[in-house]
């Protein structure tokens, strides 16, 4: 049996070797390693919809997923990226407080990512300055890229 300690043992130090988190107190990420949700997917599966409201900011703790997004050129979806474990994604819905702005499907089975919902991501960010600063950085860089390849 695993026990609840156990498991939030492991969510811990997972979270402690996220780069992202690095700069947090251990106080705030046993915190979070008390609120956050596992969810489980498969190759196929799509975990964010470009367009659809989103609420929650995922980091991969297992497996690999694609970054895909439509632009103006193409009918389909083009993948942009690809993101694997201790990387993290669904920062710009909530930060922007706009739709999901691009596709996140996932690429290998039992693909595990902890999921944090809106009020906890924004405690974890909102106490925090520089972790503050540097999203908030990121997602307007990645607004201007979005611009660049004239994403829908
Ligand atoms: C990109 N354009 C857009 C990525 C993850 C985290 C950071 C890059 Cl800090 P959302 C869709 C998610 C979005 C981002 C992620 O996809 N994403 C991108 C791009 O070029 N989104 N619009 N690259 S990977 C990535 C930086 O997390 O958040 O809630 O859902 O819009």
């Amino acid at each position: 049996m695993r026990t609840t300690k156990a498991r939030h043992e492991e969510y811990f130090n997972f979270l402690r070797s996220v780069s992202l988190l690095k700069e947090l107190p251990e106080e705030k990420l046993a915190k979070i390693a008390d609120c956050l949700e596992v969810d489980y997917f498969n190759r196929g599966e799509f975990i964010i919809r470009e367009g659809e409201e989103g609420n929650t900011f995922f980091i991969i703790a297992k497996g690999e997923v694609s970054v895909t997004q439509t632009t103006e050129a193409h009918g389909q979806p083009k993948e942009i990226k690809t993101l694997g474990v201790g990387d993290y994604f669904g920062e710009k819905a909530l930060i922007s407080e706009d739709v999901r702005s691009a596709n996140i499907v996932c690429n290998t089975n039992d693909t595990q990512c902890l999921v944090v919902d809106r009020e906890n991501f924004n405690q974890m960010v909102g106490t925090y300055e520089e972790l503050q600063a540097y999203l908030k950085e990121y997602v307007e860089e990645l607004s201007r890229s979005d611009v660049k390849r004239n994403a829908l």
